[in-house]
């Protein structure tokens, strides 16, 4: 029986995500790497190197820049993410998403977050969320990135549940396949053609229900 939801922060409770594409591209137009739908998608839920390294890669200049360039690169991306993240309030959670998070409350359901990023805290307080969510991964204890499952393991964990008992939320492809190696029900936010290898996939965040989510699972 599912007894949890591990939730994915960027893309999923907010579009943070969006912010991530801003800093991101910018860095990609300084550094002359194309920037691409593909690569957009494929940097989604990646660690803040692991998504440097991609847009490197994809532009044939992976061996361009020492270790110590690297983190000032990987730093102004952060710093700019930053700018966009004052501009959050409560209004910018996803339309249900509230209403969701208080009917696994009211049911006793318990969460977690797996994020990969290191901001999700100042976000989940920009949104007035951080009371919902006692227990959220911590990145830097992680030893691989998503779509390693390692981090909605630990998102189980945390909250004293078996992956099997755990319904994991995600908008990245790499997310999606790291839940489903850990075990748990995989349900995408986003479009169902790309987000084709989960469980289930929600393309708008207010039709996210436990009524709509066991109807699914029944199917
Ligand atoms: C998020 C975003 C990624 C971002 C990563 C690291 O992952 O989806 O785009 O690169 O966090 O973020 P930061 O640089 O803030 O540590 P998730 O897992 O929340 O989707
Ligand atoms: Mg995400």
């Amino acid at each position: 029986d599912i007894k949890g939801f591990v939730f994915d922060l960027d893309g999923v409770i907010t579009d943070t995500a969006q912010f991530h594409t801003k800093a991101w591209s910018k860095l990609a137009q300084q550094l002359g790497v194309e920037w691409s739908d593909e690569l957009q998608n494929g940097l989604k839920g990646l660690s803040r190197m692991d998504s440097l390294e991609l847009i490197l890669t994809t532009g044939g200049k992976e061996n361009d820049y020492s270790a110590t360039e690297k983190e000032k690169l990987a730093t102004q991306k952060n710093d700019l993410y930053l700018q966009f993240v004052k501009t959050i309030t409560p209004a910018d959670i996803f339309p249900g998403i509230k209403e969701f998070l208080d009917e696994l409350n009211q049911q006793g359901y318990l969460m977690s977050i797996a994020s990969a990023s290191k901001n999700a805290p100042t976000v989940l307080s920009k949104l007035e969320l951080t009371d919902y969510f006692e227990h959220v991964v911590d990145p830097n204890t992680l030893t691989k990135g998503k779509p390693d499952p390692e981090i909605f393991i630990k998102a189980a964990e945390i909250i004293g549940l078996k992956p099997e008992q755990c319904i994991g939320l995600e908008d990245a492809t790499a997310g999606i396949s790291g839940i489903n190696a850990a075990n748990e029900v995989s349900l995408g936010v986003g479009s169902p053609a790309i987000l084709t290898e989960a469980d289930m996939v929600f393309e708008d965040t207010k039709e996210i229900t436990l009524a709509n989510i066991k109807a699914k699972m029944n199917s």
